[in-house]
């Protein structure tokens, strides 16, 4: 583990941080109250700066801000070309600025700083570019109606609409929203989570570059149970669009329903099966299960960590599984030979750290890893359980760690039924050369992404979204922009109508 050697070793340089207050209505400004909170980098636990926390009364003005400029402004009226113009700038800008968003997302995530730069960043401008393509190609359609009349429809902006965002993928969360709502002809208050705000205000100070007018884009940085409730119960928000844990999904629905009915579109948690069967390479299935579980440090809300292996291969599995874990290193994530970088901040850490305590207790067999690691800052050891039971809470919780849980199957039906045995349903993978296997298990999974001999694999082209208790609406792919826009009815008597 190199962990002490970050700057000095070269990896990077570190940036000054400019942007630490709101941005609202085109300006980076104090929060009311003066208020602000500390955002930490997970390899230490040290303060990397201190930023505006926003509150009710600022959330307030951004809403203010976000209405005049979507009842007034000229961003729903231009063209969808021009608006698709403006955003591709936008993207333009981000690309000029990646090694330096790429070092705050890595500082302020822990995510590992090679895959933000050829990752993170580039899907964000990408994200751009893709929805700016589709900005002029938003159409209703054309109805025909019974009797002397002529139906239509028109795709129209939602109007104001609140984009509540978690630290995982802070930038791609950002864009996977902000790109169709733009597109839409929405303007918006973005709030990014309070462990993660850095790149989020970067992207203000961008979009301001770019050309998008005042008031279009509004980012308010603060808390959940202050800044983010008072964007989902807010009146004059027109809708939401959610991603966060369930138990947050709940309360952002139950205040769109206590307030002003605004529709909701909420990617929630999971618990994803991995099916591996007899007929896989076993190599080549560890690998997708590392890649299930262990990417972005288990912090992937379609990660594959429950592994269901059939029981041919399962001795041979789980021997070469923790013989593959040897050479995986936990380290600083600016080191490019690290796998795997800190968890998020001390909570998730913690509680990653009592699910693996939980899954001892619960008898569990430690196959490998099983505890934190490094003298400080948020590591904990890449761990394999065997030995798994269904109702064991590490089989049934999302952990959002490094956690992964084996259990045997021993028939396709078996496996399906385990598999669907959870509240959630956003992903699932399955791992087979048998054609018969992967169309049978794809269509019984009730699930809304799919991996057949992959994992965790997106484009900007696929639509994204749950079933179950994982959520619904989508982010990414053209059904996206669907959130971001009324579809309004148009009839009209032709010529020689009674009316
Ligand atoms: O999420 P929260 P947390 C899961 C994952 C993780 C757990 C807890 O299992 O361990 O959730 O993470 C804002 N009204 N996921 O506590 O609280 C909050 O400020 C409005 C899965 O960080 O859901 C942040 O911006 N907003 C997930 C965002 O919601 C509120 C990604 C997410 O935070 C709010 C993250 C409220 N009352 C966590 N309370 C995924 N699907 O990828 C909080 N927020």
């Amino acid at each position: 583990m190199a962990r002490e050697c970050n700057e000095r070793c070269g990896w990077f340089k570190m940036p000054e941080i400019k942007f630490t207050k709101l941005f609202i209505n085109g300006r980076f400004v104090d929060s009311i109250s003066g208020k602000s909170f500390e955002t930490r980098d997970p390899r230490s636990g040290e303060v990397i700066a201190t930023v505006a926390e926003g509150d009710k009364e600022d959330v307030d003005l951004a809403v203010k801000a976000a209405r005049k400029a979507f009842d007034h402004g000229k961003w729903p009226r231009i063209s969808g070309f021009e608006r698709g113009r403006i955003m591709s700038m936008f993207a333009d800008l981000i690309e000029e600025h990646l090694e330096e968003l790429a070092i705050l997302e890595s500082l302020d995530a822990g995510k590992l700083h090679h895959l933000c730069k050829i990752l993170d960043i580039p899907g964000s401008s990408n994200s751009l570019r893709y929805f700016a393509g589709a900005a002029d190609k938003i159409h209703g359609q054309t109805l025909k109606c019974s009797g002397e009349f002529h139906g239509y429809t028109l795709k129209e902006p939602i109007g104001v609409v609140g984009l509540i965002i978690p630290w995982n993928f802070p930038s791609i969360m950002f864009h996977s929203k902000v790109a169709p709502a733009l597109a839409a002809g929405c303007t918006m208050i973005v709030k990014p989570a309070e462990q993660t705000p850095l790149t989020a205000l970067y992207y203000a100070h961008l979009a301001k570059e770019a050309g998008i007018p005042d008031g279009v884009l509004n980012v308010v940085t603060g808390f959940g149970p202050t800044a983010g409730a008072a964007i989902s119960s807010h009146m004059d928000v027109d809708a939401i669009s959610f991603t966060g844990s369930t138990e947050v999904g709940r309360l952002i629905m139950a205040a769109a329903a206590q307030s002003n009915l605004k529709p909701v579109s909420l990617e929630l948690g999971g618990k994803s099966p991995l099916i591996i069967f007899d007929d896989a390479d076993v190599e080549k299935a560890i690998e997708i299960a590392k890649r299930a579980v262990f990417f972005n440090k288990g912090e992937v809300c379609v990660a594959g960590s429950r592994v269901f292996v059939q029981e041919g291969i399962y001795d041979e599995f789980v021997k070469k599984a923790a013989e593959s874990l040897k050479n995986w290193v936990v380290g600083d994530p600016f080191d490019p030979h690290v796998n795997q970088g800190p968890q998020v901040d001390k909570k998730q850490f913690e509680r990653v750290l009592q699910y693996i305590e939980s899954g001892k207790r619960d008898g569990a067999t430690l196959l490998t890893g099983g505890k934190a690691c490094g003298e400080k800052g948020y590591y904990i050891e890449p761990t394999i359980f065997t030995d798994v039971k269904e109702d064991m809470l590490i089989a049934k919780d999302e952990i959002f760690g490094p956690v992964m849980s084996l259990m045997k199957f021993k028939t396709i039906e078996e496996a399906i039924e385990k598999a669907n045995n959870t509240i959630y349903g956003l992903a699932a993978g399955i791992v087979t050369n048998d054609l018969n296997i992967a169309n049978t298990v794809s269509r019984s999974i009730r699930a809304g992404m799919i991996w057949i001999n992959c994992y965790a694999a997106f484009d900007r082209n696929c639509p994204y979204g749950g079933y179950k208790m994982s959520g619904f609406g989508k982010d990414l792919g053209l059904q996206a922009l669907d959130k971001y826009l009324h579809e309004k009815t148009v009839i009209v008597p032709l010529q020689g109508s009674p009316w």
